[in-house]
């Protein structure tokens, strides 16, 4: 019989559509599961080839759960507020929401196509207004708590999207989104204090299963560094307090550096004699972001201030201050000490100043260049701290300061807090109205949904407000708390603000007087595996922690984490190894893939391409390769005969296919699993025959991964019931163990060498292991194959000519 995959495939997901075959159930009393991937943005490429990568990952974890007993919940949704949507909507005159619902459609029966065992019961999207409801609802509980205020701030513009962008956002000085150039830009913003939970957030990144490059990397984002604060007098009487992670190197200051923005700077106007040089010089300094600013390698500039000198502390003396971009003043204090002995950009600045550079940690040739990595070293030119090590030497300097009452042990982190505004239509409406006499005050909740408003044009305002601005209508309204005239805000949230809780409302969708029910929260959470993308490790996985532990200090939730284990997959790039790109020419779409071969064979081939977590290059030679597979299991029923249980020759093989499918699907190793199912259908073939013992057994073990094809033959070969409902099976430890024997192995009938195979192992494996012996691979290097002769558990002469 032909493995016709199109009617097999659309056969059995209509099946499983009728049945609804993959709903999660309310049986509280079973043991529950959820699995969860990253919801996509609904964008007008659709689907990419990238996405099954995760989905179907998951999905065969998923199936593999039910087969286990478990209560599973595996959902999808659409996150799709967004720019992509708006500038689309914009351009062709089509309201977003319209763009939003094609879009939507669109990418679900692309999904379903591909046999994913999503719950679609529990389909959610942020635009909906029963969805964004309680993202608002959350909102006014941070505002409540103190977690949101606004704030007059230097932002990141984007000047091609006109819209303020998170640091996240920015990426190499550039739109994240559409690569335009970034501004800084003075603006009143919607701000979340995520800042408040850093250390949290660290510290419990202990109790989560992460892979360590998520943890290392949010552990880094975060940047908790620890040092002191110290205060340096100044001839114009301010204190000028800096932050350093080296007080041990206080004796090697030689000068002081300022951000251009320090408050001091115009607080001394009248002192200083170029203040119309330092106020040039932050003009130019408000044009490069901070990525910029910081960059190492970049050429130095600064204004010496002429009028105020600063005093070091430990010795008394008087040093110049200068203003210079590389100090930021959303950092620290935004003011520092400069040791150019020890630290690079210091060095190179005083080189360029001729400003003295004096060593004060032995060990490098402070001359030549910074001696930086001196945490081992010996303090040197530093009076009281002469002679001590590096580490002795900070505690010391600290207390002593510290008892003059002009230093403070002090942890500082990089983390910023969120900015939470954007000046665009298409997302939700931040549920504040501004009173002047009142200020901020929150919607009523019963109020929420605050709806998005029917607009004309979606284009924001040239000043840069959002296109809500216009709506006189809909801004102007009475202030709830004194009833006199108030406007809304105009601002809305941004896309990140619907994808970090959306994983608590697939728990209920419909819920209308919750996010959900406490004891479904209870039940379902914490999520037991979330796989997803690298890039969102420091935007949204440590956005939805932070709100996650919000809503778990209101107790909306009982666990302090969202996620129990994060996994991540690498990319699937062209075929030129090039990430997939219009431009590049190198797009594969899924819906060819699966008109041409089949969704079973695309979701085979997209674990079986490479190492999951590892970028991975298409290649068409090995998706035909993975079609092959898939024949030769549905040409299995041609060879079947009575037996229920397994044979004595392959009886080992099964359990330890068993065990290594079992164990590499937790181990995120999906290639190995298809490798070890394909080495058993060799050994299978080499018996000519397939007990129906052995076969239940092998499409069980393949079904999480090819489900219709496995349905199909499970039927067609008469076994009861559905593959999906089947149980898991297990293995004896006892057959697995692997006896190795010695096998001679000739070429053209002489002895070229000797190898190790598994005992009873197939004719394939031999040959596999005779090839690999590197005497025999250089002796039938660049000759032709005539004839191999496998004589099992003794021996493999390969005659070649
Ligand atoms: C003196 C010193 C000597 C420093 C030395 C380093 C090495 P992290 O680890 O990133 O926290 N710094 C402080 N505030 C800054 C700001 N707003 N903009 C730019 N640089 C700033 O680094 C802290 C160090 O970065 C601080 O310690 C300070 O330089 C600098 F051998 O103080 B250090
Ligand atoms: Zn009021």
């Amino acid at each position: 019989m032909r493995y016709d995959f199109k009617e097999i495939e659309a056969k059995w997901q209509k099946i499983w559509a009728e049945k609804n075959a993959f709903a999660a159930t309310d049986d509280y009393s079973k043991p529950k599961y959820y699995a969860l991937v990253e919801f996509p943005y609904p964008s007008g490429q659709g689907l990419h080839v990238g996405h099954p990568r995760s989905y179907t990952a998951l999905d065969i974890v998923a199936r593999k759960r039910r087969m286990q007993g478990y209560n599973v919940l595996y959902p999808m949704g659409w996150d799709a507020f967004g720019l992509p949507t708006e500038n689309y909507a914009i351009k062709n005159h089509i309201h977003p929401e319209i763009v939003t619902k094609n879009n939507v459609a669109h990418f679900k029966a692309q999904l379903q196509a591909l046999g994913l065992s999503f719950d679609w019961n529990c389909e959610v999207n942020t635009t909906d207004p029963d969805y964004y409801k309680w993202t608002q609802w959350i909102f006014l509980q941070l505002f409540k708590h103190g977690l949101a205020y606004k704030k007059e701030m230097a932002v990141n513009w984007c000047t091609s999207c006109k819209v303020v962008l998170a640091n996240e956002e920015v990426v190499g000085g550039v739109c994240e989104r559409c690569g335009g150039e970034v501004i800084r830009k003075v603006k009143s913003q919607w701000m979340l204090k995520i800042t408040e939970y850093a250390q949290r957030l660290i510290d419990d990144l202990d109790t989560v299963d992460y892979i360590d490059r998520v943890k290392v990397s949010q552990k880094n984002w975060i940047g908790r560094s620890t040092g002191a604060e110290v205060d340096f007098g100044t001839t114009a009487g301010d204190t000028l307090t800096i932050f350093t992670t080296r007080p041990d190197t206080l004796y090697g200051v030689t000068y002081m550096v300022m951000s251009p923005e320090h408050p001091f700077l115009e607080k001394w106007a009248d002192k200083l004699s170029n203040i119309d040089a330092v106020r040039a010089y932050r003009e130019e300094a408000a044009h490069k972001s901070d990525f910029e600013r910081s960059e190492l390698n970049k050429e130095k500039t600064g204004v010496r201030l002429e009028g105020v000198e600063a005093v070091n502390p430990v010795n008394n003396t008087r040093i110049p201050i200068f203003v210079s971009d590389y100090v930021l003043m959303s950092y620290g204090t935004g003011a520092i000490m400069a040791v150019p002995g020890h630290d690079t950009r210091d060095w190179e600045f005083a080189r360029k100043f001729d400003l003295p550079i004096i060593e004060v940690v032995k060990g490098g040739d402070v001359e030549k260049e910074a001696f930086v990595d001196c945490a081992t070293g010996i303090l040197v030119n530093s009076g009281i701290l002469n002679g001590l090590p590096v580490d002795e030497a900070k505690k010391k300097i600290t207390e002593t300061l510290a008892a003059r009452g002009i230093a403070r042990e002090k942890v500082n982190y990089k983390l910023r807090d969120w900015v939470f505004s954007r000046q665009r239509y298409w997302g939700e409406p931040i549920p504040i109205i501004c009173c002047d006499h009142c200020g901020y005050v929150p919607l009523d909740e019963s109020e929420l949904p605050l709806k998005l408003p029917e607009v004309k044009s979606y284009e924001p305002t040239a000043d840069g407000e959002s296109p809500l601005a216009h709506l006189d209508e809909w801004v102007n309204v009475t202030c709830p708390k004194c009833g006199r005239p108030a406007r809304r805000e105009t601002d809305t949230m941004p896309q990140w603000a619907g994808s970090s809780w959306y994983f608590l409302r697939y728990i209920a969708p419909h819920c209308d007087t919750a996010i959900a029910p406490k004891e479904a929260l209870d039940y379902w959470m914490p999520v037991d595996w979330y796989n997803g993308g690298m890039e969102h490790t420091t935007l949204h996985l440590l956005y939805s922690r932070f709100w996650h532990k919000f809503l778990y200090d209101i107790g909306v939730v009982s666990c302090p984490e969202p996620y129990a284990k994060r996994t991540s997959h690498g990319m699937i790039l062209g075929e030129n190894g090039e990430k997939m790109s219009k431009s590049r020419g190198n797009v594969v779409n899924p819906d060819d893939i699966v008109n041409e071969y089949g969704a079973d064979t695309l979701r085979l081939y997209e674990m079986f391409v490479g190492d999951f977590e590892k970028a991975a290059p298409w290649n068409t030679s090995s998706i035909k390769g993975c079609k092959r597979f898939l024949e030769r299991i549905w040409g299995l029923q041609d060879i079947l005969v009575d037996g229920e249980g397994y044979s004595p020759a392959l009886e080992n093989a099964v359990h330890r296919t068993i065990r290594k499918v079992s164990e590499d699907i937790e181990a995120l190793k999906y290639n190995t699993a298809i490798a070890a199912m394909m080495a058993l259908l060799n050994d299978i073939a080499d018996q000519k025959q397939i007990t129906r013992g052995e076969l239940r057994t092998l499409i069980i073990l393949l079904n999480p991964f090819a489900p219709h094809l496995t349905e199909e033959l499970w039927q067609v070969c008469g076994f009861e019931g559905m593959v999906y409902q089947q149980k898991w099976p297990e293995f004896d430890p006892a057959k697995c163990v692997e006896e190795s024997v010695e096998i001679a192995v000739q070429v053209s009938g002489k002895l070229r060498g000797r190898a190790l195979v598994p005992a009873n192992c197939g004719n394939e494996t031999m040959l596999a292991a005779a090839r690999a012996v590197p005497e025999v691979a250089a002796a039938i290097e660049g000759k032709a194959i005539v004839k191999e002769i496998v004589v099992p558990g003794k021996l493999v002469n390969i005659v070649a000519k």
